[in-house]
């Protein structure tokens, strides 16, 4: 190989001294060009030059034939192409590299017609990035704009969290107060009506209608004796007055003297009858409702005992209420925890109170924590990796398909590439999107600009996709070149489930100068 080389660059010398009457060498680049020619054109193949102190990795000091191309752009082709008898017009269009007509070919120069095309597609071309760096400016700003959005989401999220944490600090208050209250209440009687005050309620209204059934019949029989009474009483003065004492019998006066002790003592003891006494009884003799006291009030089926002290309270002033509440709730518990009394237990069931309680706790508790995750998704998203001005945030979740053989391709930017049968079947995932690296590449670029051309470019991992049978998790390269529109250029299955994507997309339009360069995306190498 090196001697091939060394024949083709000697054969070269002899042309360029050939024609060393020509103001700059022939084949030789005006950056290469001097008055003595040769010295570096050939510099690698001599063991003395210092610019190739190894010969195995050396590389051609001119990069090839230098074809001036007048009216159009000029270009280097290899020393392999000069004098071989071929007209190469892609490169060489003035036909220059076959100066020596071998074979008796002749390669006329078409700079003028090549030129002229190369020219129209380069105005496209132009054309095409102007529109591309404008997109990516937009692309640049909406970035902006959603970071901004998250910036600002995340400034509210946190003023939510600390009310989410308050909301769920007080309802865990309201919780254990709601149990503790439920701990104090009496346990209703399985399956029937009110708790163990609603019996007692229940027991205490019999007993109070048995008493006042008693006081009236007790109160009937009372006015009964007193009437008899006075009849007696009646008879027995009038026997006073009108019996004969003068008539000696013993008995007669031992009865009239008995009636008038008695009617002594009577006048001491002022047996007369209240009237405000008897008033206080016909008020007691009253039914309960006619007294005002409905006991069904507090016999309802959810009343329990807490609840009938609250009705109590009620009629107390607030003050005394609460202090009065606040001992009563405390002694019960005291008891209940020390063990004198048992703890409502309601045959296992939460009571509704508690079950609301609890209720409205976990929902906040799950508000609180759907924040924390925003809060965290957020922040991870603020520190990821989108690229040079963050453009690609403006991408990500934007797809673009395109169809090659069997299937048709996906990459959905920042997130996976996808492999989908054009007959329909299940979608095969090419890999998810791990990070961002750079690549140098040399490529050409085709005429209508769309390639990756030469130069640093931004590349898209993903890594992880469907295990491959008897290979690898698929993964894909995404490798990216400035263009107007995002589109998938090429793709191609380098090894077996390893993907290689060329796309285009205006996001890599970072610095484009606009023409002239070799390639789309980046910075340009010439
Ligand atoms: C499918 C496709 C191909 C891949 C093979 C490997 O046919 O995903 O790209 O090479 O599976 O078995």
């Amino acid at each position: 190989m090196k001697a091939t080389e060394a024949l083709i660059c000697l054969k070269f010398l002899a042309a360029v001294y050939a024609a060393s009457d020509a103001p700059r060498p022939r084949g030789v680049g005006p950056e290469y060009g001097s008055d003595e020619p040769g010295t570096s054109a050939c510099a690698h193949l001599s063991s003395y030059s210092p610019q190739t102190p190894d010969a195995a990795n050396a590389t051609l000091a001119l990069p090839g034939f230098y074809c001036k191309n007048k009216g159009h752009v000029p270009s280097y082709v290899p020393f392999t192409n000069v004098n071989d008898g071929v007209c190469d017009y892609e490169s060489c269009c003035d036909g220059s590299e076959e100066w020596d007509g071998v074979g008796g070919i002749k390669c006329e120069d078409r700079c003028k017609e090549i030129g002229k095309e190369w020219r129209k597609q380069d105005e496209v071309r132009q054309r095409s990035q102007t529109n591309a760096a404008k997109k990516r400016k937009e692309l640049v700003a909406e970035a902006s704009k959603i970071k901004i959005g998250i910036q600002d989401r995340l400034q509210s999220l946190t003023t939510e969290i600390e009310g989410s944490e308050l909301k769920v600090k007080q309802l865990e208050t309201e919780l254990a107060d709601v149990e503790r209250r439920e701990k104090g209440k009496v346990v209703k009687p399985a399956g029937g009506k009110g708790g163990k005050m609603g019996v007692l309620i229940g027991l205490a209204r019999d007993r109070t209608e048995e008493l006042r059934e008693h006081l009236v019949r007790v109160r009937d029989e009372r006015d009964s004796s007193r009437s008899r009474l006075q009849e007696l009483e009646s008879v027995l003065s009038t026997f006073k007055e009108e019996y004969n004492p003068n008539f000696n019998d013993e008995g007669v006066k031992r009865a009239v003297r008995a009636w008038e002790d008695y009617e002594a003592v009577a006048r001491d003891k002022g047996s007369e009858p209240k009237a405000a006494l008897d008033r206080d009884l016909e008020e007691l003799t009253k039914t309960d409702k006619e007294n005002g006291l409905d006991w069904d009030e507090y016999e309802a089926e959810e009343e329990t005992d807490t609840d009938v002290l609250y009705a109590f309270e009620n009629y107390l002033p607030p003050s005394l209420r609460g202090w009065l509440d606040h001992k009563l709730r405390d002694l019960r518990l005291m008891l209940i925890e020390g063990g004198i009394l048992a703890a409502s237990t309601d045959s296992g069931a939460e009571s509704k109170h508690v079950t609301e309680a609890r209720k409205r706790l976990k929902t906040a508790e799950k508000e609180l924590d759907g924040h924390h995750k925003d809060l965290k998704k957020h922040n991870e998203d603020l520190a990821d990796d989108f690229g040079p001005d963050d453009v690609f945030r403006a991408l990500k979740g934007t797809c673009v398909s395109t169809d090659s053989g069997e299937y048709t391709y996906e990459l959905c930017f920042l997130e996976r590439t996808t492999q989908k049968p054009k007959k329909g079947g299940g979608h095969t995932n090419m890999g998810n999107f791990v990070r961002m690296e750079r690549m140098t590449v040399d490529e050409d670029l085709p005429p209508n600009g769309k390639g990756l051309g030469s130069g640093e470019r931004i590349v898209m991992k993903h890594e992880n996709g469907q295990h491959c049978w008897n290979g690898p998790n698929r993964q894909t390269t995404v490798i990216l070149g400035c263009a107007e529109e995002n589109e998938i250029w090429k793709i191609m299955e380098e090894e077996k489930c390893i993907y290689r994507m060329e796309v285009g997309s205006p996001a890599v339009c970072e610095g484009v100068n606009g023409g002239g360069g070799k390639g789309a995306g980046g910075k340009d190498e010439l």
